[in-house]
């Protein structure tokens, strides 16, 4: 986000919704309709504030009993002489979609109440975790890698949790983790974790740790108050999800599969006419099978077109020809499956927090009658 010298955002009062300290891409900015999502124009989710970093005296801190090279600190050069990765990923937050509940589901949840505008695409620059972890003398028998953020410790009701972490198992750490320096081909801007920050594809927002100023690595497990009191799910059925008396379970890692349509909501369209809908969908750790549209209100269901790349942890564009017969108020949805088998339900259970809406998404639209609409 650009934000003036007083530090207050710069957004031509349309491209976000504004929550708090976070602001929510909207889709309703019609010229947002890119592959990518334009750095300005990104989501932010800050717990407290961006910190002012001096890369010059910065350092990445590699420490624990799960390196032998004992404790390393690199600076930022040091990081880019390992070497140099870019690729295309989705980057979205836990609670994407929460209003939604209570919107659909009637399931008021607390918590930032996003529609759908907390997830964006963008290509990042930085060296794989693996590299750097291998760099420090990794041990075979470590297991988790926690990285801590530089923001201020995060205070809620009285209560200091300290700075932002939480732990990544090794398995996730060695596979497509990414210490980042640039998005969009330019250094990460201050809400976007300058001068460092994890992206961790396919996973829940939080695991991408912002403003990186330390990796532990452990041959024992533990935990934060992020994944215990936050980003895990409780409410009824959750706390032993799978019954295996095993809570570890309830801990979110993978993100669903979504879609949405790019039409914001409310759009007009012509009774009689071809309008192309147009959206796109994703999933957590995997690409799209397919995406089906209802203009029935979810009677009959028909395949759009995928348009464009289609990689594991990105969005696909879809689209799909539709002449709406008679006017009215029509409800649009669409359902994605992935490559993994996974399709969007009618409905999800919830959960206290409002995390992982992925129930299929109803989008209204008002359809008008051909002669209500002057010929230019
Ligand atoms: N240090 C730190 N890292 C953080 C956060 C934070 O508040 N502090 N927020 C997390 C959450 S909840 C999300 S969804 C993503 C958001 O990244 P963005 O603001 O670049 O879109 O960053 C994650 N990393
Ligand atoms: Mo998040």
């Amino acid at each position: 986000m650009l934000r003036d010298p007083d530090g207050n955002p710069v957004d031509g009062g349309k491209w976000f919704t504004h929550h708090g300290t976070d602001v929510e891409t909207n889709w309703a900015a019609t010229d947002l309709l890119s592959y990518r999502t334009p750095t300005e124009r990104f989501f932010v989710r800050n717990h407290t504030t961006a910190p002012e970093i001096d890369v010059a005296s910065w350092r990445l801190e590699v420490w624990g009993d799960g390196v032998d090279g004992g404790p390393m600190a690199y600076s930022l050069d040091e990081l880019k002489a390992l070497g140099e990765t870019t690729y295309d990923r989705a980057l979205e937050c836990t609670g994407n979609g929460r209003r939604l509940y209570d919107e659909q589901q009637g399931e008021f949840r607390p918590g930032t109440q996003w529609g759908l505008g907390a997830i964006g695409l963008a290509s990042w620059t930085g060296v794989p975790l693996r590299t750097v972890l291998e760099d420090a003398g990794l041990r075979d028998d470590a297991v988790q890698v926690m990285p801590v953020g530089l923001d201020p410790s995060y205070v809620c009701e009285g209560t200091d949790y300290g700075h932002v972490r939480r732990p990544l198992p090794i398995e996730k750490a060695l596979d497509d983790v990414l210490v980042a320096w640039e998005m969009n081909g330019a250094p990460l801007e201050p809400d976007h974790g300058f001068p460092v920050r994890l992206v961790v594809p396919g996973w829940v927002g939080i695991a991408s740790i912002k403003w990186l100023g330390s990796l532990e690595v452990a041959t024992t497990r533990s935990e934060s108050p992020w994944s215990t009191k936050w980003y895990r799910m409780h409410g009824p059925g959750y706390d032993d999800p799978d019954g295996t008396g095993d809570p570890q379970a309830a801990v979110l890692d993978r993100m669903p599969v979504k879609s949405l349509m790019d039409l914001p909501p409310g759009s007009e369209v012509v009774a009689g006419r071809l309008t192309v809908l147009r959206g796109r969908a994703w999933a957590g750790d995997a690409t799209i099978a397919a995406v089906e549209v209802s203009t029935d209100d979810g009677q009959t269901w028909e395949e759009a077109t995928l348009t464009g790349p289609n990689e594991r942890s990105c969005w696909v564009e879809w689209e799909h020809p539709w002449t709406p017969a008679a006017a009215g108020d029509q409800v649009i949805r669409t359902r994605a499956t992935d490559s993994s088998g996974r399709t969007q339900p009618d409905r999800v259970p919830t959960n206290d927090d409002g995390y992982l809406f992925w129930a299929v998404v109803q989008h209204p639209v008002t359809v008008t009658s051909s002669s209500s609409v002057p010929v230019a």
